[in-house]
């Protein structure tokens, strides 16, 4: 796999100010798929000042062409979707056709989004005797995670861009490749230099201090909740805007009347996918008292077919997980699942069966959950889920909403009336009703603990930009 061993700055691949790298190591079987550079705070600075000196340009730029700019971005990245696709397996082990449908497609469904807003978005308007201004914010930080590589990319940059702001993106240390991949896209259409450029390195060195830099008007982060915490600190000391994508542990309300074996498999689905590294996945399954033992026993068949393997094979549903800390993190709660009592109906300890080599980890169903429960509050970030009863609707409305974070969730019901009004119960940014259907301009972001401000659609676009009103 080629790997840059330069920081695209100021609109060229330029040598890294220190030696060290990174390697880049393949989930499914431990290989070396590359190395990139890693990043000091000279490199973030030089990224931050090309922005700086780009930003005055770009903001300048009419919308309309702009516009037209990420529309030539999304092509790219739509021409390049099959290398996209090959680069996201190796880096994280999603399967090749996850990779296909997902990784490498949705950003180009954002992307082209972006580029529509941005020739369409009341950049002025009148309010009374004012007019209202919509200015970029200026010079973007962007942290990005391994989990949806390039999706988390896209979500962030396109909006800036279409917003008129120029962007430093640190993408996360496991998944740089595809990072990389995107400033060659960038590079191809030919944004002014210094309007994009990439800075990889770890988290607490090339992060920090991209998050942390005077010269950064907005930092825009998702990943873990305690690294979330921590930026908004950083950003709320300096006084600088912040938006924060973080963890979930959203609730799958499967209401008395639903068709229970569609809601069960999707929703078995919905965990599995990208071996349940997903912040957004549906961990907690809701059954009421009476249809409980009959979801668990779909959920644990269903379980029973995602059987994990290489990632390459187009049969293959499930791969490994990111690394070898993920694969802990996850055994971590399969065990403290069963000491705090928690009956396993599918999966459990252990490697599954001929996958020795690689960081794999049995999907597993947890049966007689209950709220108070480790792997009912916490985000494991694996193939993972929880089955809980609830006895009515207000005991399944506390449930739901007992945990601290709020980023999505489902609801199914043969009502859907009744669905949307349990929908406008819960504490959670994004629900799905009866299943619900991928929408990249409807605003995804979190209640609660699950993060700060919105992406995706006009939404994401409004938090790149700052308002200024004039008063005739
Ligand atoms: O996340 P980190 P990790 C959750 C999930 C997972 C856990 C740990 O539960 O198990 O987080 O994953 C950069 N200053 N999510 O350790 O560390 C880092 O380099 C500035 C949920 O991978 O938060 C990477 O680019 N930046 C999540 C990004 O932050 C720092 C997706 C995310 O890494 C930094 C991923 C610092 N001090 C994990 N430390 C979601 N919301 O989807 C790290 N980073």
């Amino acid at each position: 796999m080629q790997a840059h061993d330069g920081m695209y700055i100021d609109g060229a691949w330029r040598p890294a100010a220190g030696t060290g790298t990174i390697e880049v190591v393949n989930p499914a079987d431990e290989s070396v798929v590359g190395a990139v550079p890693a990043g000091e705070a000279a490199d973030v600075d030089a990224a931050v000042g090309a922005a700086r000196a780009a930003l005055p340009g770009w903001a300048g730029t009419a919308a309309a062409e702009r516009a037209v700019r990420i529309a030539a971005l999304r092509d790219v990245l739509e021409a390049r979707q099959e290398e996209i696709a090959q680069t996201v397996t190796a880096e994280l082990g999603a399967p090749i056709g996850f990779s296909r449908m997902v990784h490498a497609a949705v950003p180009v469904r954002v992307a082209g989004s972006y580029a529509r807003l941005a020739a369409e978005f009341p950049f002025e308007e009148r309010v009374g005797n004012s007019r209202v201004l919509r200015e970029p914010v200026g010079v973007v930080g962007a942290i990005t995670p391994w989990n949806y590589p390039l999706h988390q990319i896209v979500a962030k940059v396109a909006p800036a861009l279409a917003a008129g702001c120029t962007v430093v993106l640190k993408p996360a240390e496991n998944t740089p490749i595809v990072a990389q991949l995107f400033a060659e896209a960038v590079h191809e259409v030919g944004l002014p230099a210094g309007v994009f450029n990439l800075v990889t390195g770890l988290g607490p060195v090339a992060g920090e201090a991209l998050a942390g830099h005077a010269d950064v008007d907005l930092v825009s982060f998702t990943g873990s909740t305690a690294v979330g915490s921590r930026i908004g600190a950083l950003a709320g000391g300096a006084v600088k805007r912040v938006a924060l994508e973080l963890g979930g542990k959203s609730a799958n309300v499967i209401l008395p009347g639903a068709d229970l074996t569609r809601a069960v498999k999707v929703g078995v689905a919905n965990v599995m996918a990208n071996s349940g590294q997903t912040c957004s996945a549906w961990t907690r399954m809701l059954v009421d008292a009476e249809r409980y033992d009959e979801a668990v026993r779909i959920a644990a068949d269903a379980t029973a077919k995602y059987v994990p393997g290489d990632p390459l094979d187009e049969s293959v549903r499930t791969g490994p997980v990111v690394s070898a800390r993920q694969r802990d993190r996850v055994a971590g709660y399969v065990a403290r699942g069963e000491e705090e009592g928690a009956r396993i109906v599918a999966g459990g300890a252990g490697a599954p069966e001929g996958c020795e080599r690689g960081w794999y980890v049995r999907p597993t169903v947890f049966a007689d959950v209950t709220p108070e429960m480790a792997i009912a509050q916490e985000e494991i970030f694996g193939p993972v889920l929880s089955v809980l009863r609830y006895e009515d609707l207000d005991d399944a409305v506390r449930i739901a909403n007992g945990t601290v974070y709020g980023l999505a969730g489902a609801v199914w019901s043969d009502d859907e009336d009744a669905a949307v009004a349990f929908a406008r119960r819960l504490e959670t940014g994004q629900v799905d009703i009866n299943g619900g259907s991928f929408n990249p301009e409807a605003p995804f972001g979190g209640y609660k603990r699950s993060g700060v401000g919105r992406e995706l659609g006009a939404y994401g676009l409004g938090e790149y930009l700052q308002t200024k009103s004039l008063q005739f």
